[in-house]
C-alpha cells in the first residue's frame, strides 16, 4: 500500500524506520526543506513544499497514494490544515501522529503567551539575558525589543532579516541533555527562557534546566492544528495503516 508521511520530527523519523522494513507498505517521507542539511531518513524522501492544497492533491493523485500520515511538528499548523483539506478532497484516509504538550511541574515558572510577538512584549522594558529557543523563522519578531541580550538557538543562520542588535547565534539541533542545558544557561547568565511547547523528550531538557535554576519560561501556546484520525505513537500508526490496508484489500 502506497503511503505519504509528512515528516520533520522525531516521531516521523521513528515511523520511517518502522515502515522501511515493512513489505506491506511502500512509503515516502516528505520534508519542507527548511534546513540546509536534514538528517538522513530511512525512507525515500521528497523535499520541498507541494504548492498549497492543490499541489498536495496533485501529488497524492500522481503518486497513487492510498493513505497519508501527518507526522509534522505541533507548530506546523498550515501543513496539517492542507493535509486535512487535500485528504477530504481526494477521499484518502489521514492519520495525525500527535504529541502531548509538556505540562507544568512543581517549581516551574511558566508565563503563557499566545505568540512570539506577545513573548517579545512580555519580556518587559528592563534589559534581560534571554535564551531564545524557538529557531530562526520568528527571530525577527524580537527586533521590537532591542534592549535585551539574546542567545538564539537555531539550525541554520538567519539570512538577511532584521534581527535584534544584541544577539548571539547558537547553531545546534536537538536532542539536548539536562547537564549541557544547565551549564549553558548558567555560563550565559540567562535569566529567562522563551520556548514553544514542542512536547516530547528531545528538547525538554531546557525546561527542566530552567526549573532547576529557578528561571521563568515564556511558553508560546500551540496553534490550532487540524487533524484526521489521531494516533499517539509510531507503533499505533502502523496498526492504523494495516487496518486501512486490510479494509482496502477487503481482507
Ligand atoms: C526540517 C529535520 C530528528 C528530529 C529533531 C522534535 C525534536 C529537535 C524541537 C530548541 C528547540 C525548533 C526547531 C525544533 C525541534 C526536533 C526535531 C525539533 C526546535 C528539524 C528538521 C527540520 C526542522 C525545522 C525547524 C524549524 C524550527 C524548528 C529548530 C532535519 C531538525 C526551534 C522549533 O532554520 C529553520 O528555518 C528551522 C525551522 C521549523 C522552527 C523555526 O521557526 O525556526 N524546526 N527541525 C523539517 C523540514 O524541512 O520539513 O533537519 O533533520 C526536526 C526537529 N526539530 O530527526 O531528530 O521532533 O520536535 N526544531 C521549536 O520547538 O521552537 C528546537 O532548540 O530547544
Ligand atoms: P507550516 O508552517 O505548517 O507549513 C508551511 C508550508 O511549508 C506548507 O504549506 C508546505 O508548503 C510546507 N511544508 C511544511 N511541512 C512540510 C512537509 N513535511 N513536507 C512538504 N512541505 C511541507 O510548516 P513549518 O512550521 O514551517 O514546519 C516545516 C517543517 O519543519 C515541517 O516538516 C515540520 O514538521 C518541521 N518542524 C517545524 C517546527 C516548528 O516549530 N514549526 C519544529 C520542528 C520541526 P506548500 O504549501 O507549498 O505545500
Amino acid at each position: 500500500m502506497r503511503i505519504l508521511v509528512l515528516g520533520g520530527t522525531t516521531e516521523a523519523a521513528a515511523l520511517a524506520r518502522l515502515l522501511a522494513n515493512d513489505t506491506r507498505f511502500e512509503a515516502t517521507l516528505s520534508l519542507a526543506g527548511r534546513t540546509s542539511a536534514p538528517a538522513t531518513q530511512s525512507l525515500p524522501t521528497r523535499i520541498g513544499g507541494f504548492g498549497g492544497i492543490e499541489g498536495l492533491v496533485r501529488t497524492l493523485t500522481a503518486e497513487k497514494v492510498e493513505a497519508v500520515v501527518d507526522a509534522t511538528h505541533p507548530y506546523a499548523a498550515q501543513m496539517s490544515a492542507h493535509a486535512v483539506a487535500a485528504c477530504r478532497q481526494t477521499g484518502l484516509p489521514l492519520a495525525s501522529l500527535t504529541r502531548a504538550p509538556w505540562t507544568e511541574q512543581a517549581g516551574d515558572r511558566w508565563q503563557h503567551v499566545s505568540s512570539a510577538e506577545s513573548a517579545a512584549m512580555v519580556l518587559g522594558d528592563t534589559p534581560r539575558r534571554v535564551f531564545l529557543t524557538i529557531g530562526r523563522q520568528e527571530l525577527p519578531v524580537f527586533a521590537v525589543a532591542p534592549q535585551h541580550h539574546y542567545l538564539a538557538r537555531l539550525i541554520d543562520a538567519p539570512k538577511g532579516k532584521r534581527l535584534p542588535p544584541d544577539l548571539v547565534l547558537l547553531q545546534a539541533r536537538g536532542p539536548f541533555d539536562l547537564a549541557a542545558e544547565t551549564t549553558l544557561m548558567r555560563d550565559e547568565r540567562i535569566d529567562v527562557v522563551v520556548s514553544k511547547n514542542a512536547g516530547g523528550d528531545p528538547t525538554y531538557a531546557k525546561i527542566a534546566a530552567a526549573r532547576a535554576l529557578g528561571l521563568p519560561v515564556v511558553m508560546i501556546a500551540r496553534p490550532d492544528k487540524p487533524a484526521g484520525h489521531v494516533v499517539n505513537s509510531p507503533n499505533e500508526t502502523v496498526q492504523w495503516l494495516d487496518h486501512v490496508r486490510r479494509s482496502l484489500r477487503g481482507v
